[in-house]
């Protein structure tokens, strides 16, 4: 028998209400939101790294200024992210150190090498594509603070979709070195990104109580397909060739049928043995470290401002 205080909980998930940061919430709720939403913003932090490492060779100036905007826009997300989970009683610190740890995981995708400029287009379409088609329905999930900060991060990761795509279009109408350059990304993203989505619903562990406490409203099969459906149509309209044999459009589901990907590569990749794994936490530890000196700063600056206050 469920106790009544999770009975009355669950009526309001199931009413639509919104859960806000001071209201009774079973310890299971709070914890994989803290989960979620962690995981998330570590993703969007360590998401800087492949792109940042094209900003320094970017092929124009105004390229340059727009991938510099949409790095800080990450950070944004981050920041907002880590202040959505810090409503529920986690302080940052402890989210760092669950991430430098290895405890916390950031999204499989950022494990893999930006090796040409092409690949900067098939993040901004196919990854920031992939998280757009996971964060709109995360916009009317039940945590208040979660569904509120998705909205504005939802608008740019939009912009950002569309700066990759724009990126291809224009390489796969250039030389045919351009273009195969444009393939070359393709063939290497298309895989990670729908891992993006999670393992297929039946090894999801999570999903059957994350659905139903309206934190996830679709299952991860669902929305790789609709990501699949959205995105073929894209790759033939910039006559680029999804690496896929098993592709083929289904007209009794209204949908593509498609292969499945190396799903022991996935696992590999998350439990910390991917392409760069290594290399992009060491990035974040040595961030950590390098700016212990400014945070210091922070603190005594704090701490004479308080007691000029008492004084
Ligand atoms: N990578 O039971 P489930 C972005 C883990 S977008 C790593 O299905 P759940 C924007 C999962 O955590 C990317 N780990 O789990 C951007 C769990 O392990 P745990 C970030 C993964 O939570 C673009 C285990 O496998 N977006 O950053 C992955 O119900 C460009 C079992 O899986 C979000 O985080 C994976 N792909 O569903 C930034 C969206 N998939 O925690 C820069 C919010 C699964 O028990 C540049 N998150 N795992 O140790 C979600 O919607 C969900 O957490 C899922 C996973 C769908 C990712």
């Amino acid at each position: 028998e469920m106790d009544p205080q999770e009975r009355a909980f669950q009526e309001r998930i199931d009413a639509g209400e919104k859960i806000e940061p001071k209201e009774w919430m079973p310890e299971g709720y709070r914890k994989t939101l803290v989960r979620q939403i962690s995981q998330h913003a570590h993703s969007e932090i360590v998401g800087q790294l492949p792109e940042g490492n094209w900003i320094t060779r970017a092929p124009t100036l105004e390229r340059k200024a727009i991938l510099l905007a949409k790095v800080q826009d990450e950070a944004g997300h981050g920041l907002y992210l880590y202040c959505a989970a810090e409503t529920l009683g986690i302080s940052r610190d402890e989210m760092y150190a669950q991430l430098h740890s290895g405890k916390a995981k950031y999204s499989s995708i950022f494990n893999y090498p930006t090796l040409s400029w092409a690949d900067i287009g098939a993040i901004g379409w196919l990854v920031d594509g992939a998280a757009i088609m996971n964060q709109v329905p995360l916009q009317r999930c039940s945590y208040g603070p979660y569904a509120r900060a998705m909205v504005r991060i939802c608008k740019e990761e939009s912009f950002h979709q569309r700066q990759g795509f724009h990126i291809m279009s224009v390489l796969a109408k250039g030389s045919d070195a351009q273009k195969a350059m444009a393939q070359d990304a393709l063939d290497r993203w298309w895989w990670p990104s729908l891992m993006m989505f999670g393992p297929s619903d039946d090894a999801s562990v999570h999903s059957a109580q994350s659905m139903a406490w309206n934190i996830k409203q679709d299952s991860n099969d669902a929305l790789r397909q609709k990501f699949v459906d959205q995105t073929v149509p894209q790759a033939r309209f910039l006559g680029l060739t999804v690496p896929d044999p098993d592709l083929a459009w289904n007209e009794e589901k209204g949908g593509f049928d498609f292969g499945q990907p190396d799903w022991d590569e996935f696992y590999a990749v998350i439990a910390g043995n991917g392409p760069c794994n290594r290399e992009r936490l060491q990035a974040r530890k040595d961030a950590w470290d390098e700016g212990a000196w400014f945070r210091e700063g922070l603190s005594a600056h704090a701490r004479k401002k308080a007691d000029r206050r008492m004084a």
